[in-house]
């Protein structure tokens, strides 16, 4: 494919949607709610996804995969650590989840993320056609929007936030808040999971730019830039047709009769995070065990932590304070045959986590902070006889549309196991009615909603400048 390939629509994001497991392997698509979303859109419009390939290996020329055009960027191994891993995902991550771990501020760091921003903002400007869409994703390319605004004033750009946009008192902490603030200020949309973000993105503005805000509207320099929630959902139909699928029906009466058949199945699934507020639930599922109400032979709880971010020390922090509770209560609860945790630590295929979806009559959902969590949303759209019951943490993004869950305090362990108990024994017609209502809520909006809504606000804007200099 030519160096010089434009598209007039471009989705610039971290990583490229693709993987492989080396450098003479095939690409693979990478699962994925964002991914499915956007590959129909960018397969009708002959889009390109620039994006690095995830591994330090220079970065190879652009290639069609399934029918999309990836552009890899390359990250050199001081930039996996600097960029990546030190100011995405050791400042700005930290700092963006209620600083729930110290965020660390490096000017090297910051220094990296300039240049390798850059780098994107680059490609990005070369293979937008005239007037094309940018859609930039996520907390690594905040400065992307408004590097990509001088270097192309013809192009519309709009910006999603993944993860929560924190609230002034967190934000006024970072050194480049004003840099990050003009960065995304760059875009004509900026998205985020919810109105709060929104809130604070606009607050922010008025507090540290020259520029000014009101409701969703911010006026940068006569140039209008909205900021809105556009809360991101998952592919309804696909977890549908697997939770409906025989075969995977079977593989959860199998994960039930494994565990001990009559017992009461608890679930959680997570990256294995400092966010995802891990720790607390399985301290609050021995508080219950320790009360007397339950005992290993009528509850069990199946973790699924999925391997991430091996390289940074919180990380290895997290694992290790996870894996010793885990440790203490099968230790303390358990029987020679049972015990009260089963701690899986591995990437599951989507069918098998759907299978363990199905056989979970409880989810457990309890982060500290989270943007939206999709897993709360693809255990509901999975319960297709309206059964199961969600706790769900207060702090999700996901809790502003899922008001029917038991609604719980990640910090308040004692409130917790309660909530747990609620789930447990709730009666079958008000878990009937709240699953109902909770799916019916989910259907509503998919991923593919999202992708449309953010796409048609970008497509909204008024392009200010015709052409510009290239
Ligand atoms: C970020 C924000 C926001 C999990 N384990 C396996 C697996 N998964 C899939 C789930 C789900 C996805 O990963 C996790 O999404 P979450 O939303 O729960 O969490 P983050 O990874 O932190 O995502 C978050 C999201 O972006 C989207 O905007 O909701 O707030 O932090 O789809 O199914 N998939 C497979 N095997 C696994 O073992 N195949």
């Amino acid at each position: 494919m030519a160096e010089s390939i434009q598209s007039d629509l471009v989705v610039v994001a971290n990583r490229l949607p693709v993987h492989r497991s080396s450098p003479t392997a095939q690409w693979e698509t990478s699962p994925g709610g964002l991914v499915s979303a956007l590959m129909p859109i960018l397969r009708e419009h002959t889009g390109i996804w620039i994006g690095w390939a995830g591994t330090a290996e220079p970065a190879t020329e652009p290639f069609l995969h399934d029918g999309l055009s990836a552009v890899p960027v390359p990250i050199s191994t001081e930039e996996v650590r600097d960029y990546y891993e030190g100011f995405s995902n050791s400042t700005l991550w930290p700092l963006y989840h209620d600083a729930c771990q110290t965020p660390q501020f490096h000017r090297h760091w910051w220094r990296s993320y300039v240049a390798v921003n850059r780098r994107f903002a680059e490609m990005a400007a070369r293979h937008a056609a005239d007037h094309a869409r940018v859609l930039v994703q996520d907390y690594h390319l905040q400065l992307v929007p408004g590097m990509l605004r001088e270097m192309r004033p013809d192009l519309r750009i709009g910006f999603f936030l993944h993860i929560p946009f924190p609230p002034q008192e967190l934000f006024a902490q970072l050194p480049w808040r004003q840099r990050i603030l003009e960065g995304l200020l760059g875009a004509d949309v900026v998205g985020f999971q919810t109105k709060v973000g929104a809130q604070n993105f606009v607050r922010l503005v008025n507090r540290f730019t020259p520029h000014r805000g009101v409701g969703h509207a911010i006026t940068v320099d006569g140039r209008h830039v909205e900021a809105r929630e556009f809360p991101i959902s998952i592919d309804v139909d696909r977890i549908e047709s697997l939770a409906a699928d025989p075969a995977i029906a079977a593989k959860a009466r199998e994960i039930r009769e494994e565990v001990g058949g009559g017992r009461t199945v608890l679930l959680g699934v997570d990256r294995l995070d400092y966010t995802k507020g891990i720790d607390n639930r399985l301290r609050a599922f021995s508080e219950l065990l320790a009360s007397g109400r339950h005992d290993v032979d009528d509850i069990v709880l199946i973790q699924i932590s999925v391997p991430s971010r091996e390289s940074v020390d919180e990380y290895v922090e997290i694992r290790n304070r996870v894996e010793k509770l885990v440790g203490q209560i099968n230790g303390e609860f358990g029987e020679v045959g049972a015990s009260p945790v089963h701690y899986l630590r591995r990437n599951l295929p989507l069918d098998e986590l759907v299978a363990h979806y199905l056989a979970a009559d409880v989810m457990l959902v309890t982060p500290i902070r989270d943007g939206m969590n999709l897993v709360a949303k693809e255990y509901c759209a999975s319960r297709l006889d309206d059964s199961g019951a969600l706790v769900l943490s207060e702090f999700t993004g996901a809790a502003a549309e899922l008001d029917r869950a038991i609604l719980v305090n990640p910090h308040d362990v004692d409130g917790m196991a309660a909530a747990f108990e609620q789930a447990i024994v709730m009666p079958k017609a008000e878990r009937t009615r709240r699953m109902r209502s909770l799916r019916q809520r989910i259907r509503r909006r998919t991923v593919y909603d999202w992708a449309t809504d953010f796409l048609g606000a970008v497509d909204q804007a008024a392009p200010l400048a015709t052409g510009g200099p290239r």
